[in-house]
């Protein structure tokens, strides 16, 4: 539940109850508290809210996890978009269970998050102000049904592929939540691909409409794991502290080689003339990535970045009266318990 005039809830995925709102600590960081620090994680022991943690170890995490929260949010809207339209009562109910789970998905996150001393509130003005980054590729539309086939074999794969690591992150709140997340991550990647399947084995139109997706959805799926190894500034450090367990590179050549042989099978074209199988390497390489269209979509310039917000912002102002009611239920119910 989000915070509700400013005050904050208990978060619901934590071991700490009494460390939330905390101020982190003044006091300057001693090179032997982080070198204890370091070996816990070299040594593989889960950091959990109560322990003591270096400052940017916080703030790192704090920013990925809500940046996460976001994303799920933001994430639910591209395919909300097409619950109306679906194409039977079957397809209606697997596209709102999933809609629903990503929805489920954000709150952990903001729960996990919370767990670091941040309020959920302050994380969601960070929102709605256009302040905090959610994942690029939510900033596409979708046109047609087909896209949902694809974002669910594309983008769930490639949140399948970045998130299985992090059930091993170093940071127990955020790693922990990750275990079902993943999971249902799994459910969504194997509707969307039998979507595609589907549509893919149809007539001549639909065929066309799952190529069309696939040729769309393709290279922001690709771009989805981040700048390259090169240019990203998070990646040595997360790293070390084993809140990364792979590089951005990595992640992205996995699920090229996890993909491509899907698309095969399904007998699609990867939209990108020069992918090629390296045998020597023993991976599929692939063409140069725009980076200049993903730093476009960052700094706001996405075909959907405006109209994604403004939807967040109307949905929030709309649930404003559901918080205040949940507030006064919390109330009534603190001062029953208190009488
Ligand atoms: N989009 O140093 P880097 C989902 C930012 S939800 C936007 O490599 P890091 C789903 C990055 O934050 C998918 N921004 O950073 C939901 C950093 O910004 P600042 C979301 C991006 O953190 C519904 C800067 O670029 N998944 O799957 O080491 C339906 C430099 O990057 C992006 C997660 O959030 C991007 N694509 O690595 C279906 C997973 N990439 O703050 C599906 C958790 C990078 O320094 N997050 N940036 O200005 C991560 O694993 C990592 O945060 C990332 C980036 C791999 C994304």
């Amino acid at each position: 539940m989000y915070h509700i005039s400013g005050k904050s809830q208990p978060p619901m995925y934590t071991q700490a109850l009494d460390q939330q709102g905390r101020e982190p600590s003044a006091a300057p960081e001693s090179p032997e508290q982080a070198a204890r620090f370091q070996a816990r994680v070299d040594a593989e022991e889960k950091i959990e809210p109560k322990d003591w943690m270096p400052e940017a170890y916080r703030q790192t995490l704090i920013r990925q996890i809500s940046q996460h929260a976001h994303s799920e949010i933001v994430g639910m809207l591209p395919e909300g978009n097409w619950i109306t339209r679906a194409p039977s009562l079957r397809r209606k109910a697997v596209l709102i269970a999933k809609v629903q789970d990503e929805g489920g998905h954000g709150m952990y996150l903001y729960s996990a998050a919370e767990t670091l001393g941040v309020e959920r509130a302050t994380l969601v003005e960070q929102l709605l102000s256009g302040a905090a980054k959610y994942s690029s590729i939510f900033n596409y539309p979708t046109l047609t049904w087909a896209d949902v086939g694809a974002i669910g074999w594309l983008v769930d794969g490639a949140a399948i592929m970045n998130q299985v690591p992090i059930c091993r992150c170093s940071y127990g709140p955020y790693a922990r939540a990750m275990v079902r997340i993943c999971k249902e991550e799994s459910f969504h990647q194997r509707q969307g691909f039998e979507i595609m399947l589907t549509l893919a084995r149809g007539s001549e139109a639909q065929r066309a409409m799952a190529q069309d997706a696939l040729n769309r959805w393709w290279w922001p799926s690709i771009m989805m794991f981040g700048p390259s190894d090169v240019a990203s500034r998070h990646t040595a450090q997360s790293m070390r502290w084993k809140i990364k367990r792979f590089t951005n590179d990595e992640l992205r050549q996995k699920f090229i080689d996890v993909t491509v042989p899907q698309a095969q099978f399904l007998g699609l074209t990867i939209p990108d003339p020069q992918l090629r199988w390296d045998e020597a390497a023993g991976h599929f390489e692939i063409g140069p990535i725009d980076w200049e269209e993903f730093q476009a979509v960052l700094r706001g310039h996405g075909p959907c970045n405006r109209e994604r917000l403004e939807a967040r912002r109307a949905g929030h102002a709309a649930g404003e009266w559901v918080r205040e009611a949940a507030a006064a239920h919390a109330a009534k119910r603190a001062a029953q318990a208190a009488a």
